[in-house]
């Protein structure tokens, strides 16, 4: 078992980031396995779930004459569209059926106001709407943060970034992520977490 001061944060398992979901990151059911064991390693886990409603400004669907992957300017800055994924209560929102939900102390939904994204666990788009997770990490007393999941350029990395500008101190697991990789950005993922001082691990 891990310290008390670890924690493990598990980003969007969902299946509209496995294969044949909405939004499906290229082999995202694979990390699973490594994820459960981890589960069972950690004492303090939490799982995040993209929660969005049906008119949610990050679907592309959502603005006429625009594709999925396109970008947009919202009043908080620049927003990839995405195709609609992970509706709230539809199929595609639930964790994939292999996850080992049961394990996890919280489940923290992000991305539920309909006017604005959150690819972190921690704050929204507007990197500074909190999400309430800082604060129960620390009441739990971790100080430092495991990530995993899905995807590594987006949702982990907004994580891991918000997590190291909070303080913690963040390793990510490489192989237990997945990337969408949209136009190099997971390289420009990868550099911005090295420069903030998360450490990646295979
Ligand atoms: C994610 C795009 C849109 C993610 C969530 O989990 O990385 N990416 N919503
Ligand atoms: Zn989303």
């Amino acid at each position: 078992m891990r310290p008390a001061t670890q924690g493990l944060i598990v980003i969007d398992v969902q299946n509209d980031f496995c294969p044949g979901g909405a939004l499906a990151v290229a082999d995202g059911d694979a990390i699973i396995p490594r994820i459960n064991a981890l589960l069972a390693e950690f004492s303090v886990k939490v799982l995040t779930q993209d929660w969005h409603p049906a008119n949610h400004a990050s679907f592309a669907a959502n603005h006429p004459g625009k594709a999925p992957f396109e970008m947009i300017d919202l009043p908080y800055g620049p927003q990839v569209l995405w195709p609609a994924h992970c509706v709230q209560g539809s199929k595609g929102a639930d964790f994939h059926k292999k996850l080992a939900t049961n394990a996890a102390d919280l489940v923290i939904r992000k991305g539920f106001r309909p006017g604005i994204d959150s690819y972190s666990a921690f704050f929204e788009n507007d990197r500074e709407t909190p999400t309430g997770l800082e604060g129960y990490l620390r009441s739990r007393g971790v100080s430092d943060l495991t990530l995993v999941g899905l995807a590594t350029d987006f949702c982990v990395a907004y994580s891991a970034l918000d997590a190291a500008r909070l303080g913690f101190g963040v390793t990510l697991l490489e192989g237990a992520c997945r990337a969408i990789d949209l136009d190099g950005s997971l390289e420009e993922a990868r550099e911005a977490m090295i420069a903030a001082g998360v450490l990646l691990e295979a």
